[in-house]
C-alpha cells in the first residue's frame, strides 16, 4: 500500500490526497510535523517539505511532479485532458492555484491563522490576514469568470486543476475564510466537488484545536 506523508490542512498535500481518492490508490496517511525536521524526513526529501509519497518503491516529493506521476502511471480515471492546448491550460491554473493564490491567500490566512499556532511560530500578523481576506475576493471573481464559460475550471472535464483549487480551498474552508456568498457559481462547483467520493477523507479531517465549522462536511452546504 502507498504511504503519503502529510499534514491535514496543507492544500499540496490534499491535491494528492484527491488524485490518490479518485484513482481508487489506497494509501496510508501519516502525519508530519515537517517543522520538527525530523533526520528521517529529510532523508524522504531533502527539501524538508510535505507531501512525500511512497508509492512503486519510490519516495516521490513535489505535489504536482506527484500527481503527473500518478496521471502516467495510472491514467484511469484521467484527471489530464489529451489536446496540447488543454493540458496547458490545465498546469496553468495548477500553477495559478500553488503560486498565485498560495502566496497571495494561503499563505496569509491559514498558514497565519493555522500554522503558527500549530508550529508554535507565534500569533497572527493582522496586515497579512488583512491581506489574504482582499486578495481571495479577486481570486473568487477570476473563478466566477472562468466558471461562467466552462463546466470545470480548465473546460469540460474535471482536472488536476479542479483538484489544486480545491485543496486550497478546502483547506480556507475549514477555518471559514470563504464567502462562498461573493460567487455562486464557485460554491455550486465546490459543492459538485465536494460530494466526490474522493472528497470523503478530506471532509472527514479534524485538526486539534480548530474544529472545522458545521458546513464544512455538509455536501449542501
Ligand atoms: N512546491 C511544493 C510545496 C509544498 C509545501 O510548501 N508544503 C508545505 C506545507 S503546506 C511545507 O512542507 N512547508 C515546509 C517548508 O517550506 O519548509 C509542492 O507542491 O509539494
Amino acid at each position: 500500500m502507498a504511504t503519503l506523508y502529510h499534514v491535514p490542512l496543507s492544500p499540496f498535500c490534499r491535491k494528492v490526497r484527491l488524485s490518490l481518492a479518485e484513482k481508487k490508490i489506497e494509501v496510508q496517511l501519516v502525519d508530519e510535523r515537517y517543522w520538527e525536521k525530523d533526520p528521517d524526513f529529510l532523508r524522504r526529501n531533502p527539501a524538508g517539505k510535505v507531501p512525500v509519497l511512497k508509492i512503486d518503491n519510490k519516495t516521490l516529493s513535489e505535489s504536482s511532479a506527484i500527481c503527473e506521476y500518478l496521471e502516467d502511471r495510472y491514467p484511469t480515471p484521467s484527471l489530464m485532458p489529451k489536446g496540447p492546448g488543454q493540458r496547458f491550460e490545465v498546469r496553468r491554473l495548477v500553477a495559478w492555484f500553488d503560486d498565485k493564490f498560495h502566496h497571495e491567500v494561503t499563505k496569509n490566512l491559514l498558514y497565519e491563522r493555522v500554522n503558527r499556532k500549530i508550529e508554535g511560530s507565534g500569533y497572527p500578523v493582522a496586515a497579512n490576514v488583512k491581506s489574504g481576506a482582499k486578495a481571495i475576493k479577486y481570486h473568487l471573481d477570476y473563478m466566477s469568470w472562468l466558471l461562467d464559460n466552462r463546466r470545470w475550471l480548465a473546460g469540460d472535464s474535471m482536472t488536476l486543476a479542479d483538484f489544486a483549487a480545491a485543496a486550497h480551498l478546502s483547506s480556507l474552508d475549514y477555518i471559514r475564510d470563504v464567502d462562498w456568498n461573493r460567487a455562486p457559481a464557485v460554491k455550486d462547483w465546490y459543492a459538485k466537488i465536494k460530494s466526490r467520493p474522493a472528497f470523503r477523507s478530506i471532509l472527514a479531517d479534524h485538526v486539534p484545536g480548530f474544529p472545522p465549522p458545521r458546513h464544512y462536511a455538509n455536501l449542501d452546504f
